[in-house]
């Protein structure tokens, strides 16, 4: 197991790379690249430079998140075979500066969704919230614009500009696609890209759909076990797998989170685990919050237990952190509350290490 922080490069994070550096036991970063737009290829001379400046801090580039994918492969349109071929040429590319880890994710429209961005926590930091009403109330554009006021001018991975002026444009086109017409247009897109990915030594790991569940009719398919059993079935090859995240998968009370990280696990399809605590509010209602068991309502024990069973040898990375002690980052991604959730989860794995040896 390789214990990573994400790092926005090319000035746009308040982290920097000398501080992931001192976290001890944080190997590498998760980054991306957020000027290339959807659907171009990812140049290799700008890989190539920023996995210069990764190495020279001290750290590795061995996963990116995401490359994402551009919509017309998600609609099935003809123009679907060129983005196609780009994202190869990505995977080319990665392959060439040493990525093993892909992750990516496939909701259509917008990325995961919350109503606040800096909702107040008893302890007077901040996280992430969402409420089910506030969301479906607002329409997209609106949620996004709402987001973009408490990102502190930051971009949010998922909500590029780009996507925003065609959302409601998108939502209608969806309203005439089946679900299996969804699966399908997936499963066209593995089957191109995976071989690739697989040649070039990736292993492409999905990102759950965050909320786990539809929002505005849109297709949402990762988010159960059941649906996770049918999107691995679509296409065998292990490089393609999941990127198990606790907080998504966990927002939906009926998941077994230790259970599917322990089928999938054994199975050799997870690649990658984003592990953060969620608290449960009313209905499908949650905050954030911090790691620690006892702060939020998964079983973090339980959870890295699974992963550590199960022979997990990927990485796995801190997903959303509080904003605390005056920080001023990124929602989700301040230095301090991630670096604190992974020292708790590399404690945690310790113990379990050194319990293996007791028994
Ligand atoms: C991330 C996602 O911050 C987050 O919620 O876990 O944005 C994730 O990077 C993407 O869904 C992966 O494509
Ligand atoms: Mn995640």
């Amino acid at each position: 197991m390789k214990m990573i922080m994400r790092w926005f490069p090319f000035g746009d994070d308040s982290v920097t790379l000398r501080q992931i550096r001192q976290v001890p036991g944080v190997s590498g970063v998760a980054t991306c690249l957020p000027s290339v737009p959807v659907g171009e290829v990812w140049p290799l001379a700008t890989l190539t430079e920023l996995k210069d400046t990764i190495t020279a801090a001290g750290l590795e580039m061995e996963v990116i998140e995401s490359v994402n994918i551009h919509k017309d492969i998600k609609k099935g349109l003809p123009s679907r075979d060129r983005y196609i071929e780009n994202y190869q040429a990505t995977l080319r590319n990665l392959g060439a500066v040493g990525v093993t880890c892909l992750c990516y994710n496939f909701m259509p429209v917008m990325d995961w969704a919350r109503s606040d961005l800096a909702h107040p926590l008893e302890d007077g930091s901040t996280v992430l919230s969402y409420r089910h009403k506030q969301v479906t109330e607002m329409n997209p554009t609106r949620i996004a614009e709402s987001m973009a006021k408490k990102s502190l001018g930051y971009s949010l991975p998922g909500w590029e500009p780009e996507r925003l002026h065609a959302m409601g444009a998108d939502i209608e086109f969806y309203k005439s696609m089946t679900r299996d017409d969804y699966w399908k247009n997936m499963k066209y897109f593995l089957d191109a890209v995976v071989p690739v990915a697989s040649e070039c030594g990736i292993n492409m790991a999905i990102h759950p759909d965050d909320p786990p569940w539809p929002l505005f009719d849109l297709p949402k398919v990762i988010s159960t076990a059941e649906n996770i059993r049918t999107f691995l079935s679509l296409n065998d090859n292990p490089a393609n797998g999941l990127t198990i995240c606790t907080g998504s998968l966990g927002a939906n009370r009926d998941n077994d989170l230790p259970a599917i990280i322990r089928e999938f696990t054994k199975a050799g399809r997870v690649h990658f685990a984003h592990i953060r605590n969620i608290k449960y509010q009313d209905g499908l209602d949650f905050d954030e919050s911090a790691h620690l068991s006892s702060c939020g309502d998964l079983d973090l024990f339980a959870i890295v237990q699974a992963f550590h069973d199960s022979g997990f040898d990927g990485y796995i990375r801190p997903d959303h952190g509080r904003m605390i002690w005056d920080e001023q980052a990124r929602p989700g991604y301040g230095l301090y509350d991630r670096a604190l959730g992974a020292e708790y989860l590399l404690g945690l794995w310790e113990a379990l290490d050194k319990c293996g040896l007791c028994n």
